[in-house]
């Protein structure tokens, strides 16, 4: 049982190596949100995945401010020693904020596991020694300037692409793309950007065999997602809309996916993605591992997720330099398409406190009362 005695809160400013553009906007530097738990065994380091506005979800940096220190972080210091399987229960009357609720999961998860020297792709059950992943890659100003940067990463080793599309920049540059690279595993995210209006002309990518589309329509358009699945022969996927287990039976009963994204932050947590797996690999619905853009912690951990075997399409895990000149862990590497599952005790990396200090732009310290 642990007993938490601080929990710090620090916003990072991380410029990322390419200004990454989607249909909800740009991002050049990124205020990453990390969270450090001291406790009777140890200390753990978690990450929030939130963005600065809500503009993917809900959730954001102000509104995360005031839930960890009003709200989530209270109710772990009352009651009294945990484990990290108690954190959701624990913090189950607050509703949503399941990105809040995932870091601070997540940084408890570390310590208990660093504390019985396992890691946490052991906790798990993840069997691949390196997962396959693919790179996701922003909306450019004209399509010449995507097939360039596309042909970087299919250089680099990435086998699997994925591109952001909104109206005015979808079929033509995925035709641009796909005829450039006939062999890459290809796919589509439009983060929201459509509606069921816009069928009959995203049927038009249906010829370029790709691997999915990812979230045409709103977050809450399950009827839309389903109507889709009728009139589109690629198969549809859903990220935004999953934000819990019952999110996804849901989705799956009324057959408005035939694939899921799991993020873990989106669904309250890592202890909660891998129960989406569960129960999506009981259906032999396929899975995938999304990305948001994370340091390496929550990266470290995305790669021990998918490691599971339900895990059967390459995840939006990226290596280190696809994101940052200098990340707050020790960097990942793309060896033949694919990265390694960290093997030491937690999620296995070691947090450059130096670094996390210079790059600090705010830093709150939480005690009980
Ligand atoms: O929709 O998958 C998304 C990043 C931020 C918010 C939403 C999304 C993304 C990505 C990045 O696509 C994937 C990555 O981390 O490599
Ligand atoms: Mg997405």
């Amino acid at each position: 049982m642990l007993t938490p005695q601080l929990f710090e809160l620090r916003k990072l400013k991380m410029p990322l190596v390419r200004p990454f553009r989607t249909s909800f906007g740009t991002e050049t530097v990124r205020d990453v949100m990390v969270v450090r738990v001291v406790t009777d065994h140890g200390e753990g380091w978690g990450e929030s995945a939130i963005e600065s506005d809500p503009l993917y979800l809900s959730e954001f940096h102000d509104a995360a401010d005031h839930v960890f220190s009003d709200h989530l972080i209270p109710r772990l210091f009352a009651s009294g020693p945990l484990r990290a399987e108690d954190v959701a229960g624990i913090l189950e009357p607050v509703k949503g904020h399941r990105m809040a609720k995932s870091a601070l999961e997540m940084a408890l998860l570390d310590v208990q596991l660093r504390a019985e020297r396992r890691s946490f792709q052991q906790y798990i059950g993840g069997t691949r020694t390196a997962v396959l992943v693919g790179v996701s890659v922003g909306i450019t100003d004209t399509i010449d300037e995507l097939v360039d940067v596309v042909a970087g990463y299919v250089a680099d080793g990435y086998q699997r692409i994925k591109l952001k599309i909104e109206p005015g920049f979808d079929i033509e540059p995925v035709r641009r793309v796909r005829e450039a690279n006939p062999d890459v595993m290809l796919q589509v995210d439009a983060n929201t950007a459509y509606s069921v209006a816009d069928i009959d002309h995203l049927a038009q990518l249906d010829p370029f065999d790709l691997l999915l589309i990812e979230q045409l329509f709103g977050e809450d358009d399950f009827l839309g997602h389903a109507e889709l699945v009728k009139r589109i022969s690629t198969p549809v996927c859903l990220d935004e809309a999953i934000r819990s287990l019952d999110h996804t039976k849901t989705a799956l009963a009324l057959n408005a996916a035939h694939i899921i994204n799991i993020k873990p932050a989106r669904v309250g947590g890592y202890l909660a993605a891998v129960k989406v797996h569960d129960f999506c690999a009981g259906l032999g619905v396929p899975v995938w591992c999304g990305g948001m853009l994370e340091s390496g912690i929550g990266r470290a951990a995305n790669l021990a997720l998918a490691s599971l075997s339900g895990f059967t399409l390459p995840g939006d895990i990226s290596a280190t330099k696809r994101y940052w000149s200098r990340d707050i862990t020790e960097p990942f590497e793309l060896v033949d398409g694919r990265i390694g599952v960290p093997t030491g005790p937690g999620f296995g990396v070691t947090v450059d406190t130096a670094f996390v200090e210079e790059i600090t732009f705010e830093r709150r310290e939480l005690r009980p009362a």
